[in-house]
C-alpha cells in the first residue's frame, strides 16, 4: 500500500469513527511528501505515550465524554487535591446561564466554597513535602545571571510581600497595578495579592505609559508595583520612568497612585557592554516611591491567608476589544485554580521530575496561567527567562533547554518562525534530548513552522500541542494531548475536558460534521472568565449577544472529515501581531488623533515572522503632505499610545477609502490591496468604485 493510499484509508477510518474510537494502530508519517496537509498525521512517540496521563485517543474520548456527561463527577475527583476551607456543596457545584433571553449571563463554580489560591500553590506543596523543591529557575538576560527559588522560600517571600501590601493599606477586593519584567518578584507580587484577596491587574511591560495609565484609571489601583528597569537583549527598558509618566497622567485625571513599590533590579544583573550610566539612575518621589528591598527587610514572613469565596475575583487582565477600548477580563478564584492546574497537568503531561519552560511574558494570560498558576498548582519546577531568544546568540532558547534539561517547552509561532530562519545547526549543537512536549500558543501555527518545530527541535519524537485559548477562557480549550492525540500540523485538534466546541453558521445553526463556521462554546468550564471588570453589560454584549446560548470566541474554525478542529483566525476586526491581539479600531483611533489625518483604516497583512502586521490607510487633511516625517510621526504616535509591538509596517496614503453607500469602510477590499491581490470580488456596493484602482496605484513601493 502506498503511503498516500494508507493516508486516505486512515482518513476514511477517521471520518467514520469521527471522534468516536480508536484510529488504527499504525503509525503514518507523510513527511516525505512536500507539504503536510490535513491528511498528514503524526502519532505520539512511544517514549511520550508510554507513561502519559492519557495514553490513547480512546482514553481521551472516554474522559472527555465523562467530563461532559457528568461534570460533577469529573471535576469532583479533581477538586479533592485542593484545600477548601469551606467544602464544596455538591448542589451548587456549577450553575450558569448563557442565554440572555432567560436572564443575565453568569457562570459560577463551587459557589459558597472558600479557599485561597496562594495557600494551595505554596503552603499545600510545602506541607506535602515539596518545600525544598525548586519552584523556579530564573535565567537572566545575560547568561551569567541566574538564580533559583524553592517552594518554601517562595512562600516566605509571598508572605513578606503580602505584609508589605497590607502595610500600604491594601485590603481584600482592592486592585493592585503591576508593571513588571520577567523577574521572580513578579510571581511574588501576584501571589502576595492573592494571599490577602487583592485583585492584581498586571499590564505587559511593553505597553506604553499612556496605555498603562488608561488601565490604572480603569481599575482604580492606588498601589503600583514595578522595577527600576530591565535589559532585553541589548535594549534597556526604563520601567520606572514609564510608570512615572503613567502616574502623572493619572494624577492629571484626578486619580492618585499613593504607593509605588520599585524592585531594584538593574544593579544586580550584568548589563551589556558600554551601557550608558544614565540607565542606572532611577528617580524616586518622596512619600510615594519606595524600594522593594527596603520594605521587605523588616516584613514578617508569616501571613495568614484570606479565605476567599470560590467566586471572589482573583485577577483582571486587559485584552483588546474590537471597539478599541481594552476589556478588563475578570477571573475568579476556585474555578480558575482548578482549570489552570488541570490543563497544565494534562496538556503538558506534567510529571513530578519534569522541568517546564514557558517563554511567555508574565504580562499575558499565558504568563499568568502557564508560568505562574498552573505550574505552581502542580508543584512543578519551571524556568523563568528574562531575555530574548536572540541574545547573546540566536541559540539562547536551545541553550536554556540544554542547561536545565527542560522536558516541556512552550512558546509562540512567531518565535518559532523567527528562529527557523537561522541555520538548524544552532539547534543541533545543543542536547535537547530531555524534551518530551512542545507547546505552541497565541496564533495559528503554519504547517512549515510546525514541521520545523517537530523535526528540528523535537527530533521527531516530541508531541506538539497546538493550544488554542484566550485571555477570556482562562486556560486551554482546544488542544491535542501529548500521549493521546494523533497530530495534524496546524490543527488545535479537540476540546479539552469539560469543553464542548460548536461551529455555527451565520444564522446561528450548528454545523454537524465537516464544515467551517464561528467557533463557540455551549457551556462553561471552570476557567471561563466571569465578567469584564465593572462592565457586565459589555461582557454580555461582546460574548453572548451574537448567538444566544453560546460563548462566542470571535474566532472562526473548520472541522475536517476526521473531526479535527482548525482555528482559522479572528472573524471580528482584530489583528494578531506576533501573538499580541489588538483591534483595528484601537490603532485607527490613535492615527486619527494626529491633526493631519482625517480618517484611517487598518487591516492585517500576512507577515512571514509576525504572522500578521499592520497595514494602515490614512486620508490626510488638505494641508498635510505624505512624506517621511509624517510616517515617522505616525509610527511614533502608535508606539507611544499603544506600545512598540503595535507599530505599523505600512502606512499608505488614501485620498479616499472604499465605502459602501451607507458609509461603512469595506475592509475586505483593503485587505486585498494590502497584499496586492486584484481579485477583489464584488465591489458593486461601493459608493465609488474608482477608489479601488486609485488605491492599488498608490501602494507604497516598500509594501
Ligand atoms: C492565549 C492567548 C487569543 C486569540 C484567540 C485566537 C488566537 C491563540 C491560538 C490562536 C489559533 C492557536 N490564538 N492561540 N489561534 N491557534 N493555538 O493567546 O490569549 O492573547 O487573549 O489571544 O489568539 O485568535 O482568540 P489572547
Amino acid at each position: 500500500m502506498t503511503q498516500k493510499l494508507a493516508a486516505r484509508r486512515l482518513e476514511n477510518q477517521l471520518a467514520h469513527s469521527h471522534l468516536e474510537r480508536e484510529i488504527g494502530g499504525f503509525t503514518l508519517n507523510l513527511s516525505a511528501f512536500n507539504m503536510p496537509s490535513e491528511r498528514t498525521i503524526y502519532h505520539p512517540n512511544p517514549s511520550v505515550f508510554k507513561n502519559a496521563h492519557v495514553n490513547s485517543f480512546d482514553q481521551y474520548v472516554d474522559l472527555h465524554r465523562h467530563s461532559i456527561d457528568k461534570p460533577e463527577e469529573f471535576w469532583g475527583e479533581i477538586v479533592k487535591q485542593f484545600y477548601w476551607e469551606t467544602p464544596i456543596n455538591i448542589d451548587k457545584f456549577f450553575t450558569y446561564n448563557f442565554d440572555f433571553r432567560k436572564g443575565p449571563i453568569f457562570t459560577k463554580w463551587f459557589d459558597g466554597a472558600t479557599t485561597n489560591i496562594s495557600y494551595n500553590l505554596l503552603d499545600r506543596n510545602v506541607r506535602n513535602g515539596n518545600g525544598d523543591k525548586i519552584a523556579f529557575y530564573w535565567e537572566g538576560n545575560h547568561p551569567d545571571d541566574y538564580s533559583r527559588l524553592t517552594y518554601k522560600k517562595l512562600l516566605e517571600e509571598v508572605c513578606k510581600f503580602a505584609n508589605v501590601l497590607k502595610s500600604k493599606g491594601v485590603k481584600k477586593g482592592d486592585r493592585v497595578a503591576v508593571y513588571m519584567p520577567m523577574i521572580l518578584e513578579s510571581v511574588v507580587t501576584l501571589l502576595a495579592c492573592t494571599r490577602i484577596g487583592a485583585i492584581h491587574s498586571l499590564v505587559f511591560a511593553g505597553f506604553s505609559a499612556d496605555s498603562f495609565a488608561d488601565r490604572i484609571l480603569h481599575c482604580g489601583a492606588r498601589v503600583l508595583v514595578t522595577a527600576d528597569g530591565v535589559w532585553r537583549g541589548e535594549k534597556h527598558l526604563a520601567l520606572k520612568s514609564i510608570c512615572d509618566q503613567s502616574m502623572e497622567k493619572c494624577a492629571r485625571k484626578g486619580h492618585n497612585v499613593e504607593h509605588c513599590i520599585v524592585v531594584s533590579h538593574l544593579g544586580r544583573v550584568t548589563a551589556p557592554p558600554n551601557a550608558p550610566q544614565q540607565h542606572f539612575v532611577t528617580p524616586m518621589k518622596n512619600g510615594r516611591d519606595e524600594w522593594w528591598q527596603d520594605l521587605m527587610e523588616d516584613a514578617s514572613s508569616l501571613c495568614y491567608p484570606e479565605w476567599m469565596q470560590a467566586e471572589d475575583p482573583l485577577f483582571m487582565l486587559y485584552t483588546s476589544g474590537s471597539t478599541g477600548k481594552p476589556k478588563g477580563v475578570l477571573h475568579t478564584t476556585g474555578g480558575y485554580m482548578v482549570y489552570a492546574a488541570t490543563t497544565f497537568k494534562y496538556v503538558f503531561d506534567y510529571k513530578p521530575n519534569d522541568v517546564y519552560f514557558c517563554t511567555a511574558d508574565v504580562g499575558w494570560i499565558t504568563g499568568h496561567t502557564y508560568l505562574v498558576y498552573g505550574p505552581l498548582a502542580n508543584g512543578a519546577t519551571s524556568v523563568m527567562f528574562e531575555g530574548t531568544p536572540f541574545y547573546p546568540e540566536n541559540d539562547r532558547f536551545w541553550a536554556v533547554i540544554e542547561k536545565y534539561k527542560v522536558t516541556q517547552f512552550y512558546t509562540a509561532p512567531t518565535a518559532i518562525r523567527a528562529l527557523m530562519k537561522f541555520d538548524s545547526d544552532l539547534v543541533k549543537r545543543h542536547d535537547l534530548s530531555s524534551l518530551r512536549v512542545l507547546g505552541s500558543v497565541g496564533e495559528p501555527i503554519n504547517p512549515e513552522a510546525w514541521m520545523w518545530y517537530y523535526k528540528v527541535v523535537g527530533n521527531e519524537k516530541c508531541s506538539i500541542v497546538d493550544t488554542f485559548w484566550q485571555t477570556e477562557t482562562g486556560g486551554h480549550v482546544l488542544t491535542p494531548l501529548p500521549g493521546a492525540t494523533p497530530m495534524k500540523p496546524g490543527a488545535a485538534s479537540f476540546p479539552f475536558f469539560g469543553v464542548q466546541a460548536v461551529l455555527l453558521d451565520e444564522n446561528g445553526k450548528e454545523i454537524e460534521g465537516e464544515g467551517e463556521g464561528y467557533l463557540v462554546f455551549n457551556r462553561p468550564w471552570p476557567g471561563l472568565m466571569r465578567s469584564l471588570y465593572n462592565d457586565h453589560d459589555r461582557y454580555e454584549d461582546t460574548y453572548f449577544n451574537k448567538f444566544p446560548g453560546y460563548y462566542c470566541t470571535g474566532d472562526g474554525a473548520r472541522r475536517d472529515a476526521s473531526g479535527y478542529l482548525w482555528v482559522t483566525g479572528r472573524v471580528d476586526d482584530m489583528l494578531n501581531v506576533s501573538g499580541h491581539l489588538m483591534s483595528t479600531a484601537e490603532v485607527e483611533s490613535v492615527l486619527t488623533e494626529y491633526p493631519g489625518v482625517s480618517e484611517a483604516a487598518v487591516v492585517a497583512k500576512p507577515h512571514p515572522v509576525k504572522g500578521e502586521c499592520l497595514y494602515c490607510f490614512v486620508t490626510l487633511t488638505e494641508n498635510t503632505s505624505y512624506n517621511e516625517k509624517l510616517l515617522g510621526d505616525l509610527k511614533k504616535l502608535v508606539r507611544e499610545r499603544i506600545g512598540p509591538f503595535a507599530q505599523p509596517d505600512v502606512i499608505q496614503n488614501a485620498p479616499q477609502l472604499p465605502k459602501t453607500r451607507s458609509g461603512k469602510i469595506m475592509r475586505r477590499i483593503l485587505r486585498k490591496i494590502a497584499v496586492n491581490d486584484r481579485d477583489v470580488g464584488d465591489i458593486t456596493t461601493l459608493a465609488d468604485t474608482n477608489v479601488v484602482e486609485e488605491l492599488f496605484a498608490n501602494r507604497p513601493i516598500a509594501a
